[in-house]
């Protein structure tokens, strides 16, 4: 498996050393993990089978042999009955005399997922009724010096849902809830309950409305004081000082004289003297570190980070000490008023920087699944596509911490939305008082992680209501009287405008807060056309729009467009049998969730290319389709920069094998999307672009500084002969776009059929290549592309091999495959030139012979003439 090889590449004992030292908290006496030992049963079934835990019930009875793998095939249809039944899960601990004797015993759930009744030797102590919550209880009382049972009966979430369905007295919209699929027909429960919505259905995504402990449960005994939560504000930044307050909640049984002592990497040793009274304890301590290093985002320069260890003393003795991790940056969400609307950019360390970026969702429907290999494997693809912002989409969860150390350690800013996406939500005192404990424990959990720039309240509800003009909207107000409006709105203006904004301020000041996206402004609607906020352009895709388009509607900061493709070959191999090889059988059709899916793929692939016969091609000319339709989109927003300052496509990843908007697959194979966004977000990209009969040659640089580089243009015909050239010395100015070259293109053109020739830019300092780019002047349908002879070459580094290509005439599209390795490409799908090598590197432990005799090339010529 291709994950399985990434790992050998580039995790190992690192990862495990770097994940520990992140974890935040290192309390002397606490942290045992409840995680051995866990039964499961079905309730009113008699027998109990070993559960896992973290986990889930579709993941324990796929473990047991009780079901069939859920993803593969349509296996998902006849597990709809497992959402519809209540589990229990039991396990016994023991507490042994010396923590019996310690004042407080907590137990600390981290998540339940989701309506929970959780019973300490048969005391219910628990009940959770919400995914995004953790709960600490004192259970001293009910603990037993000895052998103990906890014992966690989880109702079923589809049943609480219909019954407050029923309470609600009316439906609530939520769009990509597949009710239908889950055997419940058009009620839509997913608003009801706090889990991730994506569970339900998704447009990309299985429903599969799962149970389970998901997170660990932790005892934590302790005596005298805890501390229970840090802060720490970084309350000015200099090249010579950063000043900063440690604020704390510390929890204390009685009035103590204690000490906190506050070290790490650089920071000035500071004791402080401080009073402890029963009860919770805020506390503040300011510290400084001389001559702080920053934090950048990846590109701009190093993600250092601090590491801050607070120790709490009690008469000289140690009694609770966490760490926290933290870069020193400043982020500002700048939104300031100019000829065209008003701006929306990230300002990092003073300097305004282009987000590129991508939309996140669930890396797995079963969330026990994902390893921290995968994590660090998904993350670092990020990073190694030269990406500086991943925004966390409101329809799936808050990750879990691990994701947010990654994006600390490789410099990804994290747009965070709250977890609220395409439904409207109930307005009931209860279901507020849930989300404000959901959104102030999440905050605390995350807000000392440099790489949060802000949050957001949620995905596309403002867009979807459009509650200030009859039109506005997706067409949901149409579905209710006047007094439900009312209702539904107030809800939605409670959270967003009222609440989670006055969270927001109370728990995490310095950040910036953004009610919906897409948003104009605040209680202002997006359109395509603004020119404040940021946008959500669907016109290419939802809107049938040409992938022209994309340089049409330049926002301020696009935060979602997004084509479809079908996964590799080899994930699709996973989940089917030769029998459904056809992207209309049941079984293709099953993984594909968007109900225009397919017809669309077929509608924009028959616009720019010839529509291929076979299977296979068809596979790989749609992820080519792909890759340079969001590649037209990204140059086009780099271009435009400063008044574009982001763009974050949807989406990085998949939470099932499926077609959908990813650039990496369910297995993690890399789509020739991934491979084209890598060169599209380079921080020096040459980009030409045609406007009114002239050629423009655009360089942008997400550089700080200068370089002196050499541009070189040359128009070729397919045997490589050049038809014109030009070079020339250029100094590409730091942190903008700009035109560097522009002729009249007919100048260049001459004669020649605008579809029998392409100019290759490149761009070179000291002689090497930093940016290249290939411009056709035709639909790549009307050209007549020739079929290259490519020669290989293969050499052994020991950790890769390196295949040199060189072929005689243009190849277009070039595709590196092996049918029986599931190996590394570090770059695929590009177009090579006839006369220059080209060399690859490969990532597998095959032999050499096996990689010359197997290594498949294909190109889009070969799939054409066919
Ligand atoms: C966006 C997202 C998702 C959806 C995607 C593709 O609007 O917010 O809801 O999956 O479009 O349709």
């Amino acid at each position: 498996m291709l994950k399985d090889i990434v790992n050998f590449i580039f995790i190992s004992v690192f990862i495990t050393l770097f994940l520990s030292c992140q974890n935040n908290s290192n309390n002397l006496n606490n942290g045992i993990n409840l995680n051995k030992d866990w039964k499961f049963r079905q309730v009113g079934t008699e027998k109990w089978y070993p559960a896992k835990v973290p986990g889930c019930v579709h993941t324990d009875l796929f473990n047991n042999n009780l079901i069939e793998a859920p993803f593969y095939r349509i296996n998902e249809k006849s597990l709809q009955w497992i959402d519809k039944v209540d589990w229990e899960y039991k396990t016994n601990f023991v507490i042994d005399d010396e923590t019996y004797g310690d004042s407080h015993i907590e137990l600390n759930f981290k998540g339940f997922d989701t309506y929970a009744d959780v019973y300490l030797n048969d005391t219910l102590i628990v009940k959770a009724n919400n995914m995004f919550r953790e709960w600490v209880v004192d259970c001293k009382n009910q603990m037993i010096n000895g052998k103990n049972e906890l014992r966690i009966y989880f109702h079923s979430p589809i049943n609480i849902g219909l019954q407050k369905l029923k309470e609600n007295g009316y439906p609530l919209p939520a769009v990509n809830d597949q009710s239908d699929n889950g055997g419940l027909e058009n009620k839509r429960i997913s608003p009801f309950t706090r889990k991730a919505p994506y569970h339900y259905g998704w447009d990309w995504g299985p429903r599969f409305v799962t149970s389970g402990i998901w997170k660990p449960i932790e005892i934590n005994s302790w005596n005298k004081a805890q501390i229970n939560n840090i802060q720490i504000i970084q309350n000015q930044l200099s090249d010579k000082k950063a000043i900063l307050t440690s604020n704390y909640e510390i929890k204390s049984d009685s009035i103590y004289k204690a000490k906190i002592k506050i070290s790490g990497n650089g920071i000035d040793l500071m004791w402080n003297e401080i009073e402890l009274k029963p009860g919770m304890n805020n506390i503040s301590v300011e510290f400084s570190i001389k001559n702080p290093k920053y934090w950048w985002t990846n590109g701009l320069g190093e993600q250092f980070l601090y590491h801050i260890i607070s120790e709490l003393l009690i008469d000289n003795e140690s009694i609770d000490s966490k760490s926290e991790s933290i870069g020193l940056r400043t982020v500002q969400i700048v939104r300031n008023k100019d000829s065209l609307g008003t701006s929306f950019y990230v300002e990092l360390n003073g300097i305004p920087v282009f987000m590129k970026g991508v939309n996140y969702i669930p890396n797995d429907n079963f969330l026990d699944r994902v390893t921290p290999e995968e994590y660090e494997y998904i993350i670092k693809s990020a990073a190694d596509a030269n990406m500086n912002m991943i925004r966390v989409w409101g329809g799936g969860i808050y990750e879990k911490d691990i994701f947010y150390n990654l994006c600390d350690k490789y410099g990804i800013l994290v747009w965070q939305d709250f977890m609220f996406a395409c439904s409207m939500y109930p307005g009931d005192d209860e279901f507020f008082k849930n989300v404000e404990i959901e959104a102030v424990q999440n905050i605390k959990r995350l807000r000392n992680h440099p790489c949060i720039a802000l949050w957001c309240g949620n995905n596309e509800i403002d867009a979807a209501w459009g509650q200030n003009q009859e039109d506005w909207g997706w067409g949901w107000k149409k579905e209710y009287n006047k007094d439900q409006r009312k209702e539904i709105w107030s809800a939605y203006d409670t959270l967003f405008h009222k609440m989670l904004p006055s969270i927001v301020n109370e728990f995490d000041k310095s950040r910036f807060y953004w009610p919906s996206s897409p948003l104009a402004d605040f209680g202002k609607h997006a359109y395509y056309e603004s020119k404040e906020g940021d946008i959500h352009y669907w016109g290419v895709w939802h809107g049938k729009e040409p992938f022209e388009n994309f340089e049409k509607y330049i926002g301020r900061f696009i935060s979602e467009y997004g084509f479809q493709s079908f996964p590799d070959f080899k994930t699709i191999q996973k989940y089917t049998n030769e029998e459904d090889w056809n992207i209309e059988s049941e079984v293709m059709m099953s993984h594909q969730r968007s109900g225009i899916g397919n017809l669309t793929i077929k509608e924009y692939m028959g616009w720019y290319y010839k529509l291929p016969t076979d299977f296979k091609s068809f596979l790989y000319l749609g992820q080519v389709l792909q890759a340079e339709g969001i590649k037209m989109a990204i140059e086009a927003h780099r271009r435009n920069m400063p008044i574009c300052m982001g763009s974050l496509y949807w989406q990085l990843n998949d939470c099932w094998p499926v077609a959908s908007w990813s650039s990496i697959d369910y297995y993690g194979h890399w789509k020739a999307l991934h491979y084209f966004v890598k060169k599209a977000y380079n921080d020096i990209l040459t980009s030409a672009n045609i406007e009114n009969g002239k050629l423009k040659i655009f360089i942008v640089s997400d550089k700080l500084e200068a370089i002196d580089s050499k541009l070189e243009l040359n128009l070729m015909d397919f045997n490589g002969t050049s038809l014109w050239s030009i070079d020339k010395s250029i100094t590409i100015l730091p942190n903008q776009s700009k035109t560097y070259y522009e002729i009249n293109i007919n100048q260049i053109l001459k004669k020649q059929e605008k579809n029998k020739a392409f100019l290759y830019i490149s761009l070179t300092e000291n002689g090497e290549i930093i940016s290249e780019n290939f411009k056709y002047f035709d639909k790549i349908k009307n050209i007549k592309l020739p079929i290259p002879s490519i020669k290989k070459k293969i050499s052994d580094h020991g950790d890769y091999y390196e295949i040199e290509l060189t072929t005689n005439k243009l190849a277009k599209n070039v595709y590196l495959w092996m049918d029986h390795s599931d190996g590394f490409f570090n770059d695929n799908y590009f177009d090579l030139l006839p006369g220059k090598t080209k060399k690859i590197k490969f990532y597998d432990k095959i032999s050499p012979e096996d990689l010359m005799d197997n290594l498949k090339i294909i190109t889009l010529a070969d799939i054409y003439n066919n």
